[in-house]
C-alpha cells in the first residue's frame, strides 16, 4: 500500500489533531458539563464518579494521527482497548462516530455527547468493544492485537493494518508468540502489517519489562524475530512521518513516549507523567478537591482548545 509523501503531510495539522484528540480523551474521563471551558471549571462540570484510562491515550493519539495521516486507509489496530477515549476521540474527529452515532455531530453537541456517555449505563463503554467501528480486536484482555492484524491481513495484499502494541501487552505468552507471525504471513499473498511498540515503560503499577531494557537489548530482541526495528521518539511527528516514509514489510517501530504525556507532572510529590500513576484517572479528587480541580483545568486549557475548535468546525 503506498502512503501519502511526506511532503504532503501538513505536521502543524497533525500536532493539533492530536492535541485536540488529547483533549477530547481528558473530556470524557472528567466532564460533565462546560465542555469548552467557556467558564472557569467548578464542581458541577466534573463527574461524580471518575472512571477511565489517561495513560496510554497520548500514545495512541499519537499513533492513530501519523498513520492516519500518512496511511489513510490503513487498519488501525488497538492492542490496550482501555485507551478508549481516544479511540473513540480520533472516530469522532475522522466523523466515522457520526456515521453510526448520528449524536456524535461535528459540534458542541456531538462533543458534549461523546463525554457524557463515556462509561455510562446505555452510553459508551469504558473499553473499546464490539460497538466501537471498525474494532475488530476488544482489547479487554491484553495479548491479541498483533494476531488480530496479521489474521485481518490474510489474503488481502492490497490492504495494510497498523497495530498498536502495549509494551505491558508484549509481556503477555499470546503477543510474544505472535512475533513470529512475521515469518509465516509476510509474503506478497497477504496485507502489510505494521505493528508499532508502544513503549511508554510502564502497566497498571510497574515499568514494564522493555521500559527498563536498554535501547540496544529491544532492537536485537526484534531483529531476532526477523523485524528491522526503529526506534522513534513518539512525541516527534517529523521523526514519525520520516520512519513511515520509509517503512516496509519488516519494518518494527518502537514508539516511546512518557506514560500519561502532555498530562499533569505531580501530584502531592508522586511523579505522574512518565510513570504508572498516569494509568488511570491521574487527579482522582478533581471534583471536590479545588486544587486538582484547578489542574485538571490548566490540563485542558493547555490544548488551546478554542483555536482547535474552530480548526476542527471549520474541517
Ligand atoms: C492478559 C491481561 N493481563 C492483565 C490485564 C490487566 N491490565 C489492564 S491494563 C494493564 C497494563 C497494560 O500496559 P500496556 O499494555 O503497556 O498499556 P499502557 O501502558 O499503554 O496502558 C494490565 C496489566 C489485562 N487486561 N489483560
Amino acid at each position: 500500500m503506498n502512503g501519502l509523501g511526506t511532503s504532503e503531510i501538513n505536521l502543524l495539522k497533525l500536532e493539533h489533531r492530536i492535541k485536540f484528540c488529547n483533549y477530547l480523551s481528558v473530556a470524557q474521563i472528567f466532564l460533565q458539563d462546560n465542555f469548552l471551558l467557556k467558564r472557569p471549571l467548578s464542581e458541577a462540570d466534573v463527574k461524580p464518579r471518575l472512571l477511565g484510562h489517561w495513560g496510554t491515550c497520548p500514545g495512541i493519539n499519537i499513533a492513530y494521527a501519523n498513520i492516519k495521516a500518512r496511511f489513510p486507509k490503513a487498519q488501525f489496530i488497538l492492542g490496550p482497548g482501555h485507551g478508549f477515549p481516544a479511540l473513540q476521540a480520533n472516530l469522532y474527529y475522522d466523523g466515522i462516530l457520526e456515521q453510526y452515532y448520528p449524536e456524535a455531530t461535528r459540534n458542541l453537541h456531538g462533543i458534549e455527547y461523546i463525554c457524557k456517555k463515556f462509561s455510562w449505563p446505555y452510553g459508551f463503554p469504558s473499553h473499546s468493544s464490539p460497538a466501537t467501528p471498525g474494532v475488530i480486536a476488544e482489547g479487554g484482555e491484553l495479548g491479541y492485537s498483533l494476531a488480530t492484524a496479521y489474521g485481518a491481513m490474510l489474503g488481502r495484499p492490497d490492504k495494510m493494518a497498523a497495530v498498536l502494541i502495549g509494551d505491558g501487552e508484549l509481556e503477555t505468552a499470546t503477543a510474544l508468540a505472535s512475533l513470529n507471525l512475521n515469518k509465516l504471513l509476510n509474503s506478497e499473498a497477504n496485507g502489510w502489517v505494521l505493528p508499532i511498540l508502544h513503549l511508554n515503560g510502564y502497566k497498571i503499577s510497574a515499568p514494564t519489562i522493555y521500559g527498563r531494557s536498554s535501547e540496544r537489548e529491544l532492537l536485537q530482541m526484534f531483529r531476532g524475530f526477523g523485524f528491522e526495528p526503529v526506534m522513534i521518539d513518539g512525541t516527534n511527528d517529523d521523526e514519525f512521518q520520516q520512519v513511515l516514509g520509509k517503512a516496509n514489510r519488516k519494518t518494527f517501530i518502537i514508539m516511546r513516549t512518557p506514560k500519561g504525556y502532555s498530562g499533569p507532572k505531580q501530584l502531592n510529590g508522586t511523579k505522574i507523567e512518565g510513570n504508572c500513576a498516569a494509568h488511570q484517572v491521574p487527579l482522582p479528587e478533581a471534583k471536590t478537591d479545588a486544587t486538582q480541580r484547578q489542574m485538571l483545568e490548566n490540563w485542558l486549557k493547555s490544548y488551546n482548545i478554542e483555536e482547535l475548535y474552530d480548526e476542527f468546525i471549520a474541517k
